[in-house]
């Protein structure tokens, strides 16, 4: 099955699977084990001697991580003391366990941690000031409830925001993704919201890969068992993807049974890279596309290109299948051999100059991915986090499709991976009314300048405008109201004007960056102090379900989203709180979507059974996920979905848009998949103030912030910019040295990680840590997080968050 369940990305994309190897899991094995020997083996000896006091519950970690695991928690007067994992299963690739990483192994940290929300509580300083006071539960529900009406009332139901949010995934009932919160639910009942499209995990590949294939699926991962190549364009599974039932185990395991050679291509040697691949490519960020023209022109005129799959699949390599509306020598290979409008022929010498890899490499990389068959070629999401992401995207996938690699067994499209997934069933979120929608990362602009937002220049959807800006703002277990969204220095101008977006209620677990903006502030149950079942994120061929039962009872005042909601739908009208609760308690929902679930799929088990076992595994009766199968057996029977039914390298739906929307100078839309340069790249004029190129990557010491307060984490991973040898004597800086890395947003100060490991002219530091400054003074931060530093201004196609496009300059402090 592919990812439509997979809310926070759009149903449009992702196909998972991962492949963890030896020394990914080796690696992770040993931080834990660092981490938490000394403290679980006193622990253990204590438990043996204790069991009868010693209650275990099944729980999952059910963070936005892209992995998804069974926790084991055990607890002792109403306390979780130590957490174990998934002890279900072999150690065996195929059967294996589901073994949680470092963090989840650490949740009990979070769940017990002294600085975690305990009372529901209301602003009584400037919003971001942090300063709040405790209120009854009663009074919050007013408030919310009054504020509501009052809003819809006065302003329309289009003033109602909910903002993307993703510390709760997966559950039946406990789920943050905006596509299928409950608080959505709740708003649908009351005559609906502004809703977004896109996310900000894939906001560039979701909105470019179905211009080329109708839909953004890959093969599972766990299909690498039939490849003889691996390349993989800024993917780095053994971070992104965990979990010990996840990719990087499939990636590893089924490498080793087909023995199918691996090249990254990144701007760093990645976890994933390090110790298993067979080369590295360092890659300018943002330049992919150039070397997928250099690659291609080396295919082309080596005839390493599938020309029958080309012409029976494509529309537009050649001249053959271009269409009609299309200019003379509009299509792809007059694009890569100069004979197109540009006139520029994409050889490994032009590749070279962009990309900064040598022109020799690149030939070689060409004659591998020309021979090897079938090859796995992948993209993670770091390249299309980028400001010319919508292309970078599309470029990628014409390695695969110029070599015939597409729905085959061991082949892939050049998308990230996809996976099986058990069905599952969430609690509806019911219809919409209001249809306009904008793009995830606009919300800001929203508020600032809602009505002036159009649909060709804001990529407005529903309408031709906006009419009324964001007023009331929901953010239930997410931090992108201000750690995870762009600039932060200008959101809090925005968000701390009361004026402008006048209501804002949080619902959280801690006083993160976001909390501190809110008005009203609601402190959560965890998932692993309620009932509720998730199914697997990612996991290859390999699909489970989890059911998780309260580890505790609630403490302190904290309450459930469910209740919640339905205390404020009480508050709202009998109607409203009928329509939402159905006359249901979340556990009789939970019977209630199971029931609709083993209907759906009668091998499950029943409700008790999965209850006491608490995991249920299932492997992928297909075998491998493949993308695109049926098309490829039969194009005629099984179109695609784009327009033609097939695979539109060149894109007459693009090239439309291309010449009616509103865009800048710098700003590209092609019907083909080029290189385009843009704004702070590489080659932009501003790198002579701001000479390095800089992006977050996806951390192993968090899940974006969430953990991010857990102290033997922070020791473990250290929150650093990394920078190389060449840059830093430069600039007379140290490994270890305290740094400024500024751009005219802002300044981080954090310590420096001087490292071959990383290109020259590039910088990096991991997304996600805590913001720290003086927002009424100096506004430097020293908690390391990158989002000071990253741009509100949006891709061109997507609208999207391109928080791996920045420029900025670093100095010894
Ligand atoms: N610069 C830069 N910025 C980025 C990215 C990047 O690569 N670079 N990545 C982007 C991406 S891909 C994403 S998905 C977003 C993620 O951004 P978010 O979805 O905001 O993810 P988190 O930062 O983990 O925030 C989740 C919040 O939920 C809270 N939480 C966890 N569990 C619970 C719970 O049970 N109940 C409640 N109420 N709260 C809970 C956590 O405390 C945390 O504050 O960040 C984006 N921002
Ligand atoms: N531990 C951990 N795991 C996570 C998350 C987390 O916060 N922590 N977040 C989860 C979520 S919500 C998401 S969306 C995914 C994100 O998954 P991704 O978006 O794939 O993760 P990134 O680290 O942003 O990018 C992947 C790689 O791309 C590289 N890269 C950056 N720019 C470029 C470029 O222009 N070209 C090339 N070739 N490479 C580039 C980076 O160096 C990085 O190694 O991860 C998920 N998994
Ligand atoms: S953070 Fe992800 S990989 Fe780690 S335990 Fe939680 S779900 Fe598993
Ligand atoms: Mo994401």
């Amino acid at each position: 099955m592919n990812n439509k369940e997979k809310p926070h990305h759009e149903g449009i994309s992702i196909t998972r699977r991962t492949l963890v190897k030896g020394s990914a899991l080796g690696g992770f094995a040993l931080a834990t084990g660092a981490l938490n020997l000394p403290f679980s083996r006193a622990v253990h000896a204590e438990a043996v001697q204790n069991t009868a006091a010693d209650k275990v519950t099944w729980g999952m970690c059910s963070v936005n991580c892209g992995s998804r695991c069974a926790l084991r928690l055990h607890t002792r007067d109403d306390e979780v003391y130590w957490v174990e994992t998934d002890n279900t299963g072999l150690d065996k690739y195929g059967d294996h366990q589901v073994r949680a990483c470092l963090r989840g192994r650490s949740i009990r940290r979070r769940m017990n941690h002294p600085e975690r929300l305990k009372y529901p509580m209301k602003r009584v300083g400037k919003r971001g000031e942090g300063k709040f006071k405790r209120i009854t539960w009663d009074e919050a529900y007013d408030e919310i409830a009054q504020s509501l009406k009052y809003t819809v009332e006065k302003y329309g139901n289009e003033a109602v925001y909910q903002n993307y949010a993703t510390g709760v995934i997966g559950g039946n009932v406990t789920r943050s993704s905006p596509y299928a919160s409950i608080i959505g639910r709740l708003m649908n009942c009351y005559g609906g919201y502004l809703s977004h499209y896109g996310s900000y995990s894939t906001a560039q590949i979701s909105a470019a890969m179905p211009y080329t294939y109708g839909s953004n699926d890959g093969n599972s991962t766990s299909d690498i068992v039939n490849s003889k190549l691996v390349v993989m364009f800024g993917n780095n599974p053994a971070e992104t993807r965990m979990s010990g039932g996840g990719i990087t185990y499939h990636l590893e395991q089924a490498r080793e049974i087909s023995n199918a050679k691996m090249i990254v291509i990144d701007p760093r040697y990645t976890d994933t890279a390090a110790g298993r691949e067979d080369q590295w490519i360092p890659i300018r960020p943002g330049t992919d596309a150039a070397l997928v023209g250099g690659i291609a022109h080396v295919l082309i005129s080596e005839n390493l290109i599938d020309q029958p799959f080309l012409d029976r699949y494509c529309v537009g390599y050649d001249e053959h299948t271009l269409p009609a509306s299309a200019p003379k020598n509009g299509h792809y290979k007059a694009y890569i051999l100069g004979q197109g409008p540009d006139g520029v022929e994409k050889t490994p010498e032009w590749a070279s100059r962009i990309t900064g890899i040598p022109a020799d490499r690149i030939i070689k990389l060409a004659r591998e991915i020309g021979t090897a068959k079938p090859a796995y070629i992948c993209q993670g999401w770091g390249p299309q986090r980028q400001a010319n992401g919508e292309e970078t995207a599309r470029a990628i996938a014409m390695l695969p499709i110029l070599t015939g690699n597409v729905g085959i067994n061991g082949g892939n499209s050049g998308a990230r991976e996809s996976t099986y997934l058990i069905t599952i069933e969430l609690m509806p979120v019911l219809t919409n009314p209001v249809k306009t929608s904008i793009s995830v990362f606009t919300w800001t602009d929203a508020i600032r300048r809602g009505p002036e937002m159009t649909a060709l220049r804001d990529g407005v959807r529903g309408k031709d405008k906006l009419d009324v800006p964001i007023k009331f703002i929901w953010n239930y277990a997410g931090n992108t109201l201000v750690n995870q969204h762009s600039d932060i220095n200008q959101t809090h101008e925005i968000l701390q004007d009361d004026s402008l977006c006048e209501k804002i209620v949080v619902i959280e677990n801690f006083m993160t960056s976001s909390a501190k903006y809110a008005d009203i502030l609601l402190p959560d149950l965890m998932t692993t102090e309620q009932e509720d079942i998730v199914p697997n994120d990612y996991a290859g061929n390999m699909g489970y379900l989890i059911f998780s039962q309260p580890a505790t009872r609630a403490k302190f005042e904290r309450k459930g989203i469910y209740e919640m909601m339905s205390e404020i739908a009480k508050r709202l009208g009998p109607d409203v709180e009928q329509a939402f609760t159905e006359g249901r308690t979340q556990s009789d929902w939970l019977h209630y979507l199971y029931a609709k679930m083993q209907a759906r799929d009668p091998l499950l088990p029943d409700y008790e059974t999965l209850r006491q076992q608490g995991i249920y595994k299932r492997k992928d009766p297909n075998g491998h996920f493949v993308a695109y199968k049926k098309f490829r057996e039969d194009p005629a029977a099984n179109p695609l979905k784009t327009p033609s039914g097939k695979i539109e390298i060149y894109s007459e739906r693009l090239a439309e848009i291309a010449a009616t929307w509103h865009l800048d100078k710098d700003e590209t839309i092609s019907a083909l998949p080029v290189y385009a340069s843009t704004f702070e790249g590489w080659d932009d004029a501003l790198r002579q103030t701001y000479p390095l190129q800089m992006f977050g990557f996806h951390y192993k010491a968090r899940t974006h912030s969430t953990y991010g307060n857990i102290d033997v984490l922070q020791a473990a991973c250290r929150q650093e910019v990394w920078i190389n040898p060449i840059d830093a004597q430069k600039r007379g800086i140290q490994n270890g040295d305290k740094v400024r890395v500024f751009n005219k947003r802002g300044t981080v100060v954090i310590n420096a990680k001087v490292t071959p490991r990383i290109m020259p002219g590039v910088s990096a530091m991991g997304q996600g840590a805590w913001h720290q400054a003086d927002m009424a003074g100096d506004k430097v931060d020293h908690g390391g997080c990158i989002n000071t530093l990253t741009t509100m201004r949006p891709s061109p196609l997507a609208k999207g968050n391109p928080q791996h496009t920045n420029l900025v300059e670093i100095e010894k402090v």
